[in-house]
């Protein structure tokens, strides 16, 4: 079922909201935010340069930084009674990044979610349990809303205590499961040593996944402990733009549609700030056009991916962005290779005697870089037998080769032996 109209309109009827949404916008933040004001006229632009929807080039960007120097509210376009909600992501370094919501707000966050959970299968018949963590991360409250619009029975289990949880969706008759994809494999795993199979004894079909990426061998991971027969989707968004709701794969899994009468999204190359052509892989660049506390213009998501503007088998014509790769800033080089830890988790999956848990070392010894990576075996049997651990890593180390061009030492460890993650997982430790 498609949930909006706005998710089948013809190109030429998208830009024109589109276009008729950034001239609104621009101009209340001209008006109304010193920081965008400033950096319009430092480049000289101003709202009446905007003539077109290509015009969009000429506005400067926004990047996070420009949230932590105006910290908490100054990027805000109203003033701060108008807001009936604030959420905050924890930034790794310095403040965290602020977002608030207006009632409007709100309504159009509501709407996007149900248009994304819609695409991966809702419907109001499912008993929803909600797997993120509640809190300052926009997933779990952004998930909440979107199902119960549906009409979905939502279950605000949150993360955490996840023999509990497994508990609830026996009871409760869960039918579609919100979590990271991490923490959805880890939920199975602990359901198996409560001699629960996920396939047979749970009813979960539908998994709407998101928060950090999941690669296909990881989705392929998600099907054998869940059930062959598990809609597993992936949904992206990000605190700044709304959280969840920007973007979400229907079920052809062929990329995430972009609810783009909300954002309009570019794709740039990260080093030059030049906006590449359609089909070209690089930085995703969005601008908020419909919201009225924070809307961006031209933020830098960092996020890795590409745009395809044909439409979709499945009737909606919105353009679909394709799988992060990976992060401009979180892309490591090693010995002078980029490298993405999602193409390294790619190579791990596909070994069938090892997990889908790992944990990425990069440490520099005598001016050298090095990476080791924590692998976790399927089956302990494995550690009885030397050389079959040995021809493993072998095996695992000329795979790595093969994709990424650099050696990496690898370590094979006790099954369940890893840090097991309730949120986004945190698999990179960079010393360097
Ligand atoms: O993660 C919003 C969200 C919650 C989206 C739940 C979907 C579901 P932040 O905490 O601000 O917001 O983190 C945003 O997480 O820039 C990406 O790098 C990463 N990310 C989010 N979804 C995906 C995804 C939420 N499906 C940052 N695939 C983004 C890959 C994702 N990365």
């Amino acid at each position: 079922m498609i949930w909006a109209k706005e998710e089948t309109l013809t190109r030429q009827e998208i830009e024109e909201i589109q276009f008729t949404r950034l001239k609104d916008t621009l101009k209340r933040i001209y008006d109304k935010v010193a920081a965008y004001r400033e950096k319009m006229d430092a480049v000289g632009v101003g709202c009446e340069d905007i003539k077109s929807l290509d015009d969009i080039t000429k506005l400067p960007f926004t990047v996070k930084q420009d949230l932590r120097d105006n910290y908490p509210y100054g990027l805000f376009t109203v003033p701060k009674k108008e807001l009936v909600r604030i959420h905050a992501s924890s930034g790794t370094t310095g403040k965290p990044t602020v977002v608030g919501y207006t009632k409007n707000d709100m309504d159009m966050w509501t709407e996007c979610v149900s248009r994304i959970a819609c695409m991966g299968g809702a419907t109001a018949d499912d008993v929803a349990q909600i797997s993120f963590g509640y809190g300052m991360f926009t997933g779990a409250l952004g998930l909440h809303y979107g199902l119960e619009n549906i009409g979905a029975s939502v279950v605000p289990a949150s993360c955490g205590n996840t023999q509990k949880q497994i508990m609830y969706m026996q009871d409760f008759g869960a039918t579609l499961l919100v979590a990271t994809p991490s923490y959805a494999l880890h939920i199975a795993e602990v359901a198996r040593d409560m001699g629960v199979d996920p396939s047979k004894d749970l009813n979960v079909k539908i998994g709407l996944f998101g928060g950090e990426g999941m690669t296909e061998p990881m989705r392929e991971e998600m099907y054998r402990l869940w059930g062959s027969d598990m809609k597993a989707t992936q949904n992206y968004g990000m605190s700044e733009l709304i959280g969840p709701g920007v973007s979400g794969e229907c079920l052809e899994l062929c990329g995430m549609h972009i609810n783009e009468d909300h954002f309009i999204p570019e794709i740039i190359d990260p080093d030059t700030g030049e906006v590449l052509p359609p089909g070209e892989k690089g930085e995703l660049v969005v601008t908020c056009i419909t919201k009225e506390a924070l809307p961006l213009i031209r933020y830098r998501t960092g996020d890795i991916t590409r745009l395809f503007y044909e439409p979709c088998k499945c009737g909606r014509t919105t353009v679909r962005m394709e799988n992060i790769s990976g992060r401009s800033d979180d892309m490591l080089v090693i010995r002078g290779v980029n490298v993405f830890p999602s193409q390294i988790e790619e190579v791990l999956l596909n070994v069938k005697e090892i997990g889908a848990h790992y944990e990425i070392l990069v440490e520099r010894k005598n001016y050298l870089d090095t990476m080791e990576i924590k692998v976790e075996l399927a089956d302990e049997t494995l550690l009885d037998s030397y050389a079959k651990l040995g021809e493993l890593e072998k095996k695992i180390k000329f795979s790595l080769k093969t994709v990424l061009g650099l050696d990496a030492m690898i370590k094979l460890v006790a099954p369940r032996s890893l840090k097991r993650f309730e949120g986004k997982a945190r698999r990179v430790t960079d010393l360097r």
